[in-house]
């Protein structure tokens, strides 16, 4: 028997475990007793984290579409033929006719290497990944704010906090470690208040748990605020010293009465009081938040209200204290530190910039490289659903179903002339391809991941991939030297990583020996630096903290006549996103077998439904049918559905309204109608 340490393939709480495998086949999970995340303990994902891996629904060839059809091929025949179709839309069409999406399941190397495949190579920005639909307002945010738009803090610091203010995160199901973490420091005497309509795990143990409106945060945190002011309970010090536009900002608070949020929110104007002063009079005080406050029309606007309520009452920069966006996707950290986006290179350096571009065309070896910002990935999708993108690569995503509104993410890629797919598993998306690339997953590669406390770590290859597949960065590699590109010849990771640090400050003393056991927290400039658990200590990363004054804007869709119950989408604990990989685990898919909606009981009352009917659920975008859970999880017109199960797809239904500033779509809100059919 073998056992390989390496890192949980599923959420950004970056476990380690060991694989054990036996003569080559992948028998089990062991956790890690002494790393610093996860300290023995592993969530169900984690034990099961092994399942999927030797699947025979693994990929194990390429395929190319023939008279319609998907037929196994050469990898010789499908690289040439990727290159040569990308190249042929770009001499007709221009070098901004495709666009790369990468992956947050993929290495920090890989995200690497398709960032400087499209940008070195191709010649374009069009670089995105799965981010721009999860924390892309939060960088936004934050970066405007703070100056960096990565959680402020450690894991451990929560055990420090007095207070934590889980506002817009199910953090027990969805990063159940530092759930954990949560629950024991609550056990231990730190309050906790949830603000989050669902009543959570973590609601039944918080000292307050706020019911608000879907989409009414911002009238919610502004109250607040608005209180801890006039209270005189902000702290002057922190205010005078360490940051700038208060006046401004306090002004425009002087109308957010509690009173008036409370007609917004639902809430009485008594509780926005007490929570209030339960979070002005904590000494340490820690915000944690995700998609509830992100995936808004006005995303960016919740994520400006956490970080004035950090600023106000001085809770940054102290290990019990600060503004932390849970990240989700086990590498979305790195995706973006890596600059898989379409403004910035690695670690957030502008390609607007031609300082930036001559650093980094100097060191890939390339005459010039694009300085205008490419497209996001959601605007991508509007360009293909309207014919004006015409080829896109897509590396580890699977949009068909994460994207919102089906409809239209079916049009966008089924418009385009080209789609590469480059999954382990044929997923919904594969499945419209005309070229599908097997990869190897992160049992069978090297690599490293950044976690959600920039933590980045190394993963080990426990076992060979199945059949021909390649690891992600082998693939991309190939594909530059088909593309007659010298400059990605690496004997592995390890140099990749080397050429990262040396063009990238926060990752510059980031080598794979380094790393050893258990990672190093980015920023960690040199080879001597121990790395950074606590962010913003003596200024923020921007100099001054900035106060950003927002104002309250509405969903983009109500319930009203036709359409009386607000949808909010979501997750499960047991299965990940579109159940690719959770869905091919024997006991995760045992658990949680199809697609479900909660409904209130005093709406399952009025709709006439119960438990397991079956229901149409209709948005002005399409319609499922789904089984009812008749649960006091949610509030009376609203429900809930995750958006994990094909057969029943929230997506179908979302609305693709986006945030003007962050472009990250309203996955949180939208009407629907609901019938029962059975
Ligand atoms: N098991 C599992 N774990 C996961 C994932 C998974 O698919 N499965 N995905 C990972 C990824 S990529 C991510 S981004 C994270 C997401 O992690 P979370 O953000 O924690 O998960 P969600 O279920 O999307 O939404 C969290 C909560 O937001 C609440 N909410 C909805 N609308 C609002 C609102 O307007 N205001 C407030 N305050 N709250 C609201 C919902 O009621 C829900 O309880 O999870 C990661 N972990
Ligand atoms: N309605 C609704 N929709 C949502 C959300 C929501 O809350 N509500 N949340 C959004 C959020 S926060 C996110 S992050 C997105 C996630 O959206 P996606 O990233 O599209 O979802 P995943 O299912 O995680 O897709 C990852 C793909 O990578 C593949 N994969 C795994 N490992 C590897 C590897 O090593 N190499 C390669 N090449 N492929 C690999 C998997 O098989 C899978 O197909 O969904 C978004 N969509
Ligand atoms: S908490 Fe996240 S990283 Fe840890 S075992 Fe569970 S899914 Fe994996
Ligand atoms: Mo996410």
């Amino acid at each position: 028997m073998k056992k390989t340490l390496t890192v949980c393939p599923y959420c950004g709480t970056g476990c380690a475990l060991y694989l054990v495998s036996d003569g080559g086949r992948l028998i089990g999970v062991e956790p890690s007793v002494t790393h610093p995340v996860s300290r023995g303990g592993l969530c169900v994902k984690g034990w099961n984290a092994f399942a999927f891996v030797q699947h025979p629904d693994r990929l194990t060839t390429p395929l190319i579409r023939r008279n319609g059809e998907l037929m196994p091929a050469s990898w010789n025949e499908a690289l040439g033929l990727v290159v040569e179709r990308l190249q042929s839309i770009q001499q007709r069409y221009g070098h901004d006719s495709v666009m790369f999406c990468s992956s947050a399941k993929a290495t920090n190397e890989e995200n690497y290497l398709l960032m400087k495949l499209a940008r070195g190579v191709f010649f374009t920005n069009n670089i995105d990944h799965c981010a721009r639909l999860c924390h892309s307002s939060t960088v936004f945010g934050l970066a405007e704010t703070l100056g960096s738009g990565a959680m402020t803090n450690s894991i451990a610091c929560f055990d420090q906090a007095d207070l934590i203010f889980v506002i817009g995160s199910n953090t027990t199901e969805q990063h159940p470690l530092i759930g954990t973490r949560i629950l024991n420091a609550v056990r231990s005497g730190t309050k906790l208040i949830v603000a989050d309509n669902r009543r959570i795990r973590l609601a039944r143990h918080a000292d307050l748990h706020l019911r608000h409106k879907n989409g009414s945060d911002v009238a919610l945190l502004n109250a607040m605020m608005h209180v801890i002011i006039t209270e005189g309970r902000m702290n002057r010090p922190f205010i005078e010293n360490r940051t700038e536009n208060y006046a401004a900002f306090a002004e425009n608070l002087r109308e957010w009465t509690p009173e008036r949020a409370a007609a917004i929110t639902g809430l009485e104007a008594g509780e926005i009081v007490v929570a209030a002063r339960l979070f002005a009079e904590a000494k340490n005080a820690m915000i944690v938040f995700s998609m509830g406050i992100t995936q808004h029309s006005h995303g960016v606007d919740n994520v400006r209200c956490c970080a004035a309520l950090a600023l106000l009452t001085g809770n940054l920069g102290r290990p019990g204290a600060g503004v932390n966006p849970l990240r989700g996707q086990n590498n979305v950290q790195g995706g973006c530190d890596m600059g898989a986006l379409p403004d910035v290179f690695s670690c957030y350096q502008p390609v607007a910039d031609p300082g930036m571009r001559q650093k980094f065309a100097r060191a890939w070896g390339v005459a010039d490289l694009p300085g205008s910002p490419g497209l996001a990935l959601t605007h991508a999708m509007d360009a293909a659903a309207a014919g004006e993108l015409q080829g896109m690569f897509i590396m580890g995503e699977n949009p068909l179903l994460s994207d919102p509104d089906q409809a239209h993410a079916r049009q966008a890629l089924q418009n385009l002339e080209l789609l590469v797919v480059q999954d382990i598993f044929l997923t919904e998306t594969a499945v419209l391809a005309d070229v599908v690339l097997p990869a190897a997953c992160y049992a069978e590669k090297e690599g490293t991941f950044t976690n959600t406390e920039r933590r980045v770590q190394r993963l080990r290859k426990a076992l060979e991939p199945p059949g021909e597949a390649l690891a992600d960065w082998e693939i991309i590699c190939a594909l530059a030297e088909r593309a007659g590109y010298g400059g990605m010849r690496y004997s592995g990771p390890a140099q990749v990583m080397e050429e990262i640090a040396a063009l990238t400050s926060s990752y510059g003393g980031i080598s794979f020996e380094r790393l050893d056991q258990h990672g190093l927290q980015w920023p960690c400039p040199d080879a001597k630096h121990p790395g950074t658990p606590v962010l913003h200590v003596d200024h923020c990363t921007r100099g001054p903290g900035r106060f950003s004054p927002a104002d309250y804007r509405p969903p983009h869709e109500t319930a009203d006549d036709d359409y009386p119950f607000v949808l909010t989408t979501g997750r499960t604990y047991f299965h990940w996103h579109t159940g690719t990989m959770t869905r091919r685990s024997h006991l995760l898919d045992r658990e949680e077998r199809s697609a479900f909606i909660e409904i209130n009981p005093e709406d399952a009352g009025r709709l006439g439904v119960r438990e397991n009917d079956i229901v149409l659920v209709a948005s002005r975008r399409g319609e499922i049918r789904v089984a009812v859970r008749v649960t006091g999880m949610v509030i009376p017109g609203v429900v809930f559905i995750p958006f994990h199960f094909a057969e029943g797809a929230a997506n179908a239904l979302t609305n693709n309204v986006l945030d003007p500033e962050s472009s990250i779509p309203e996955f949180k809100v939208c009407a629907v109608r609901i019938r029962r059919i059975v």
